[in-house]
């Protein structure tokens, strides 16, 4: 389908420095949340994605069964906006029909930022039992993943049933993206076992980083062994990184945090890459530095925002910064460009977050204006592009004109960019925005406030 045929049409960009406009952007953006909510009850209630051009829909992550993803992503978003009926109706059918006793597999890694951590976020929102242990039966069947590894690195894939496990050829996101959603499970039910086998991850990845302390971006959980040289910020590595990060924010785990320090000097003296006024970090041999490709991949997009968090605001600026280059020109971002020239490498959009994440992250640690203009871009383009006639869609060509969308919308969605722009914008009494703290799903561990 063609992206703008029937979509409603933005005519002006609203200025945010200006208190009414956030409030309309703010407003605009609850009222998307509540017609795609709406679409999806009518037309996928209880499935886990929603087609957006077709109304069908897909299950994702299990190949053959649904289990009611997107609304599990949906729900803080929803509680944030104040969609108090959908939140509810969410958790009703969640109550009445979610089990997860199913001859099936998935990826550990998904399941646990998708799911684990929608179900803990749900339950930080409003204290329903119910959720808590729904995500502990979840992480319950998780867990043998981690401690079937020798190095207590977890397989890609377990069978929620039988607990069969597959792909032990695995990377450090896939390796270390679970101590925030295990460490507040483990906290919840005073069980240590969860936070423990996080933390055991982490630091196993950590000590095989190379002699200049970088870390290749494919292992063996089973030997430890590298199975590549390649080290990046992006994809497969990216949450790795920004776990270390958490695991000390959420939990105030110092070997987090000495681990951060440890990985980020290295990445900041090796990967690296200015042209111009640009900064980009570049994917080099974990053993030597040596410079491998110039693919800059959408998702390292999150790193700036990381960069701030950690206290390195000045590089972490320019990172995004350039990031917002690459959104001028495009509008929506492609999955990925060349760092020379900013050429579209990969045409398609996956309705990433990335961008508005990091400028959300900027903003709350710097509040400038132009982090809440970038995040306008993002929400405005978004809208002009992505929507459809029953939600949001992904895109198979950002540079075609009009843009050609595909029926698909990931879960991420409803608990990521929309959550940021309404938050960037809001200003809204439920969330303590000292204190809040979101997953790399966007989930929110922290920081709600009820009403
Ligand atoms: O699942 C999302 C999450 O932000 C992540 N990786 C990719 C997705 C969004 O692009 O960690």
């Amino acid at each position: 389908m063609l992206a703008g045929a029937g979509a409603a049409t933005i005519t002006a960009k609203a200025p945010v420095r200006n208190k009414h406009n956030r409030r309309a952007l703010a407003e605009d953006v609850r009222s998307e949340m509540r017609w795609a909510w709406r679409n999806y009850r009518e037309h996928a209630w209880g499935k886990d994605q929603i087609r957006p051009i077709s109304g069908g829909n897909e299950s994702f992550p299990l190949k053959n069964h649904h289990l009611g993803l997107t609304l599990i992503e949906a729900l803080d978003t929803l509680w944030i906006m104040g969609l108090d009926d959908e939140f509810r109706d969410g958790v009703e059918w969640i109550k009445a029909n979610l089990d997860f006793d199913v001859d099936g597999e998935v990826s550990v890694f998904e399941t646990s930022i998708r799911l684990v951590g929608g179900l803990l976020s749900a339950h930080h929102a409003c204290g329903d039992p119910v959720l808590l242990a729904k995500a502990k039966d979840l992480a319950d069947r998780l867990l043998p993943s981690f401690n079937a590894s020798p190095i207590g690195i977890p397989h890609r894939f377990i069978n929620l049933k039988t607990g069969a496990l597959r792909g032990p050829e695995t990377n450090p996101a896939e390796t270390g993206t679970f101590i925030p959603e295990f460490g507040f499970l483990s906290r919840a039910r005073g069980d240590d076992r969860y936070r423990a086998a996080a933390k055991r991850a982490l630091v196993s990845m950590f000590e095989r980083r190379s002699k200049i302390g970088l870390l290749a971006d494919s292992i063996d959980c089973m030997t430890g062994e590298w199975k590549s040289r390649r080290a990046t910020i992006g994809p497969p590595s990216d949450s790795y990184y920004e776990y270390l990060w958490d695991g000390w924010d959420l939990l105030g785990d110092r070997d987090c945090l000495a681990m951060y320090r440890t990985c980020t000097a290295a990445i900041l003296k090796h990967q690296p890459l200015r042209r111009g006024g640009d900064l980009w970090f570049g994917n080099v041999d974990f053993e030597t530095g040596k410079p491998l490709d110039t693919e800059q991949d959408e998702l390292g997009s999150f790193y700036g925002g990381l960069l701030a968090q950690g206290g390195n605001p000045a590089v972490g600026r320019a990172h995004t910064r350039t990031w917002a280059k690459v959104q001028k020109r495009y509008g929506v971002l492609p999955e990925s460009v060349d760092s020379r020239d900013m050429a579209a490498l990969s045409k398609t959009n996956d309705l990433r977050p990335e961008l508005a994440d990091a400028a959300f992250n900027h903003w709350l640690i710097d509040g400038r204006e132009e982090w809440r203009e970038i995040v306008r871009d993002h929400y405005l383009a978004m809208k002009r592009w992505n929507r459809a006639r029953y939600g949001y869609a992904d895109l198979a060509d950002v540079t075609s004109n009009p843009r050609i969308q595909s029926d698909h919308c990931p879960g991420y969605w409803w608990s990521e960019q929309m959550k940021y722009y309404y938050l960037i914008f809001a200003n809204t009494p439920r969330v303590d925005y000292r204190k809040l703290y979101l997953s790399t799903e966007g989930n929110v561990l922290r920081g709600l406030r009820r009403p």
